[in-house]
């Protein structure tokens, strides 16, 4: 008999990947958003999949619509992708992060335990948790150092999923992905920002792009390939937590310098701190340059995550490394103009 997964966040990118990867494994698919999302599905279009699945609106924050919905399906598993997940907005919206982003996982949890609590329930972890790193790569157990209001709420959603599984013995478990990027990013986050900016400077749409903090660097892999691994930590015997990552890290100014590369671009970088600027060598027009209001309260500097957990026990491993992904996202970008 084929299976029921409920995936909160459904217009998202993880949320429109998994989604796609479920039903081609014949799940049937319930998805679910905030009301104000409900619309943007422009990703599950993206993918040929928005007329496949059903859809729920269900606020996180309401405990009555979260139960509702649990009561009107039977779900065998459930992957709680909903999040207030951009963490520079955090710093300015803690209270509704905090509410969605750390309680909105509560609510689900004693909903499962209440209603159902056989249903196994996957909760997305996030390598921002590791903060400002105590380690130089970091695992399942290293210690936790978060920098914002977004990685606080991550954390506690973490730690309670992890007190569910002990305390009520519910298969629950989190992935503590790494950052992943595709061509379904969010506009905000740094990944596509730039790879939008520069087709759309190349084209001639707009003139150059702002930037914050261009030395943190991040280990960054391919969301449509870290979907797999939410699916496969379901399917384990025993319910445990695992890192997903590629084990490479980059600075935002090396992305930009593949970036630039892969589209033909011939740069140079010029001056530094808030007046570091990448220039056209052709024509000496400035192409990105530096805007404070980029910068957060907090940095996390350094991410880079150890696999070999989920390579062991899941036969998980990335496939695609950051050459490869920026040239999937800039083929896609100059498709979609
Ligand atoms: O792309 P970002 O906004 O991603 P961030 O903060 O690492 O978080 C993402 O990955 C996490 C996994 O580790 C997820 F949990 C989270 O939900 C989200 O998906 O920023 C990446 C880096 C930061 O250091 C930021 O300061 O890029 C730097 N940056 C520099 N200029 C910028 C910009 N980030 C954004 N968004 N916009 C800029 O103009």
């Amino acid at each position: 008999m084929s299976k029921t997964a409920l995936i909160t966040g459904i217009s998202g990118q993880d949320g429109a990947y998994l989604a796609n990867f479920l039903l081609k494994k014949k799940y049937k698919v319930i998805g679910s958003d905030r009301r104000s999302a409900r619309s943007v599905n422009w990703r599950l279009a993206r993918l040929g999949i928005e007329n496949k699945i059903t859809y729920e609106e269900m606020e996180l924050g309401e405990v009555y619509e979260i139960q509702r919905v649990f009561k009107k399906y039977k779900f065998d598993e459930v992957y709680n992708l909903a999040a207030q997940s951009f963490v520079a907005t955090s710093f300015r919206s803690p209270l509704n992060t905090a509410n969605i982003t750390a309680l909105g996982t509560l609510r689900i949890l004693e909903t499962i335990r209440s209603i159902n609590p056989k249903i196994k329930f996957y909760q997305a972890s996030s390598s921002e948790m590791y903060g400002d790193v105590l380690k130089n790569i970091q695992r399942e157990n290293t210690p936790f150092n978060p920098q914002s209001p977004y990685a606080i709420s991550k954390l506690f959603s973490h730690h309670l999923t992890k007190n569910y599984r002990s305390s009520y013995k519910l298969f629950a478990v989190s992935g503590i992905l790494f950052n992943h990027e595709s061509p379904l990013r969010g506009e905000e986050f740094v990944t596509r920002k730039i790879i939008k900016g520069l087709v759309y400077i190349l084209k001639g749409k707009i003139k150059n792009l702002e930037l914050g903090n261009l030395y943190a660097k991040r280990d960054w892999g391919y969301a449509k390939e870290y979907v797999e691994a939410m699916w496969l930590m379901l399917q384990q015997k025993k319910p445990e937590d695992f890192v997903i990552s590629t084990g490479q890290t980059y600075s935002i100014k090396d992305f930009i310098n593949y970036a630039t590369n892969y589209l033909k671009m011939d740069t140079k970088w010029v001056g530094n701190g808030l007046n570091e600027k990448l220039i056209n060598k052709s024509n000496n027009k400035i192409i990105i340059k530096i805007n404070k209001k980029f910068f957060r309260p907090a940095e996390v500097n350094f991410l880079k995550g150890d696999y070999k957990k989920a390579l062991k026990k899941l036969s998980w491993k990335p496939k695609v490394r950051l050459k490869e992904l920026i040239k999937i996202m800039i083929d896609e970008e100059l498709k979609n103009i």
